[in-house]
Formats: structure tokens, C-alpha cells, sequence
């Protein structure tokens, strides 16, 4: 999508601090991070949210799950929280799916 924040970011228009890329997903810190490792693993292709995710384009969130396995071992994260906010009044700011991998401090539950 032409004017998506996130599909710039993928294909590096707009820098970023990349964490892991592959032909189906990108990963980067989030630029203002809630925890001491706060990074975003997003699909290439535009996605808008969770809400968009169909039998047609499931493998990219099984594929972007293996990833975050993958990754969050290679960064000696044995503890952390996947989080995707779908819609504003769950706090979604940016129209392209995403995925927060949050670790490195103790969290709360139930999320505000
Ligand atoms: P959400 O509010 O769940 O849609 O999460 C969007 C996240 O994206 C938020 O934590 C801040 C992050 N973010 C927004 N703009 C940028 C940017 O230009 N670069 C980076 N690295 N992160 C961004």
C-alpha cells in the first residue's frame, strides 16, 4: 500500500532498526519502546490488522509466529509477551499488521 508507514518501513523507505527480515516479514524496534526489548515483526505484504487475516493469508501469521520463536531464542528471551492491538479503542495506531514482542521487565495482567 502506497501510503502505509509500515510498508515503507519494510521496504526501506523509511529507516528503521532492523531486528530480522525475510521474503514474508521484517522485524524492528519499536521507536518508543514499553519495555527493554520492544520490537515489531510485520508481514511485507499489506495487511491492515488481525482483523484482515483469512484462510488465504494465514500462513504469514503462522510463518511470522515462527519467527518470533526463532528470534526472541536468538536474543536469550525466554520470557516475553506477543501482543497485536486491533482497532483504535484497542489502541491501534498503525494500520498494518503487527506484532509487539515485549520482554525484559516484570508485566501486568490484565493489560490496561
Ligand atoms: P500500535 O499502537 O499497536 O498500532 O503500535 C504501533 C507501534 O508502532 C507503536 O508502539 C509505535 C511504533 N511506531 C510508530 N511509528 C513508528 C516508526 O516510524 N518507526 C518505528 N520503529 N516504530 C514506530
Amino acid at each position: 500500500m502506497s501510503d502505509c508507514l509500515f510498508c515503507k518501513i519494510a521496504e526501506g523507505q523509511i529507516p528503521s532498526n532492523k531486528v530480522y527480515e525475510d521474503e514474508v516479514c521484517f522485524a524492528f524496534h519499536d521507536i518508543d519502546p514499553q519495555a527493554p526489548t520492544h520490537f515489531l515483526v510485520i508481514p511485507k505484504a499489506h495487511i491492515g490488522s488481525v482483523a484482515e487475516v483469512t484462510e488465504d493469508n494465514a500462513d504469514v501469521v503462522a510463518h511470522i509466529f515462527a519467527v518470533i520463536s526463532k528470534v526472541t531464542k536468538e536474543l536469550g528471551l525466554d520470557s516475553y509477551r506477543v501482543v497485536s492491538n486491533i482497532g483504535e479503542q484497542a489502541g491501534q495506531s498503525v494500520p498494518h499488521l503487527h506484532f509487539h514482542v515485549l520482554s525484559g521487565r516484570d508485566m501486568t495482567w490484565p493489560p490496561g
